[in-house]
């Protein structure tokens, strides 16, 4: 468990991962992440449509190295602009530690805003004004399906009841005061991704989505929500499968694990720090004088 929760360099060479470009020109204020694997169709349509939004957004692709290439288009994109950038990992080692490793980056480029969204354009990009602008007075920003004004479009029944069934099971279990707990379009302010240890989270799949979720909640920062209309993806392979989908079962199921046995930590340690330091009984101002009359005694306080 300790091994686990070890913190790991998540950006170095010697684990195959490698920065382009290595070291940019200015910090970047807001940083796009976006986790890609065999996304080329997609990602040549997406990154000139952030790059053409009036907010100044980088752009921060993690590939795989993706046997479609993507990562050499993201490359061409590089050599035309200073807000396209690239962590290629050598392997595939999954959608989890490639959003771990993004977030690390997005931090090191200087990001104050860090939004994490999908490649597929699942997650519109017209969205993008109104999430930051939404972080106005919160840490957090979730784009919600599930929110009044949210929803999904060109989705399956089956797709669509996986959804809401997997949210109502995460709601209920976790407690969680937000509706949609599952979708990976989201944003964050530094300190947030700062103070969640991102080193420490060990998801390997989109089961990281809950994974920070959790922390997020647990850091008690301030959450909203914002509609959004789900697409389903035109181009490219979704990798969801059922085995992904029963790895994020187990995850939900041992991080209500952790919940339980923190809270339970905390009541143990309450409990003896009162049993070690017994509160004062509370003098009472209304109590009767020893004259028998019944008097107002607040100035005694
Ligand atoms: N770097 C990296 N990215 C991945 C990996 N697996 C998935 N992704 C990306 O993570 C994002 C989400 O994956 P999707 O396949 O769209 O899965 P999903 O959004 O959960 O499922 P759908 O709703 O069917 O689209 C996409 O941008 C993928 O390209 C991976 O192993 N490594
Ligand atoms: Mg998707």
């Amino acid at each position: 468990m300790r091994l686990l929760r070890e913190k790991r360099n998540v950006l170095s060479e010697e684990d195959g991962t490698y920065l382009f470009p290595k070291s940019p020109p200015a910090p970047c204020r807001i940083v796009a992440m976006i986790p890609t694997y065999n996304e080329r169709e997609n990602i040549f349509r997406l990154i000139p449509a952030i790059l053409g939004l009036e907010e100044e957004i980088h752009i921060l692709i993690v590939d795989d190295n993706s046997p479609d290439g993507t990562a050499d288009v993201v490359k061409e994109f590089i050599e035309k602009s200073e807000r396209v950038h690239l962590v290629l990992r050598t392997k595939k080692r999954g959608r989890g530690s490639a959003g771990v490793a993004g977030f690390r980056r997005a931090l090191d480029l200087g990001a104050e805003i860090v939004i994490e969204m999908d490649a597929d354009f699942s997650h519109p990009v017209r969205y993008l004004p109104v999430l930051i602008e939404a972080l106005e007075d919160v840490d957090v920003v979730l784009a919600s399906r599930l929110v009044r004004g949210g929803g999904e479009v060109n989705r399956s029944l089956k797709r669509i009841l996986i959804t809401k069934g997997a949210n109502l099971l995460t709601r209920t279990v976790m407690g969680y005061p937000v509706h949609d707990c599952t979708a990976g379009y989201r944003v964050f302010r530094r300190r947030v991704l700062e103070a969640i240890e991102l080193e420490t989270l060990s998801a390997e799949g989109p089961a990281i989505v809950g994974e920070v979720l959790y922390r997020v909640v647990r850091g008690g920062f301030r959450l909203r929500e914002v509609p959004y209309i789900y697409e389903d993806r035109q181009f490219g392979r979704s990798t969801l499968t059922t085995s992904t989908l029963l790895n994020c079962l187990w995850w939900l199921l041992k991080l209500k694990a952790r919940q339980m046995m923190r809270d339970a930590a905390a009541f143990r340690k309450a409990r003896d720090f009162y049993s070690s330091h017994p509160p004062e009984p509370a003098s009472d101002p209304w109590r009767p004088k020893k004259t028998g009359k019944y008097e107002n005694n607040a100035k005694d306080l």
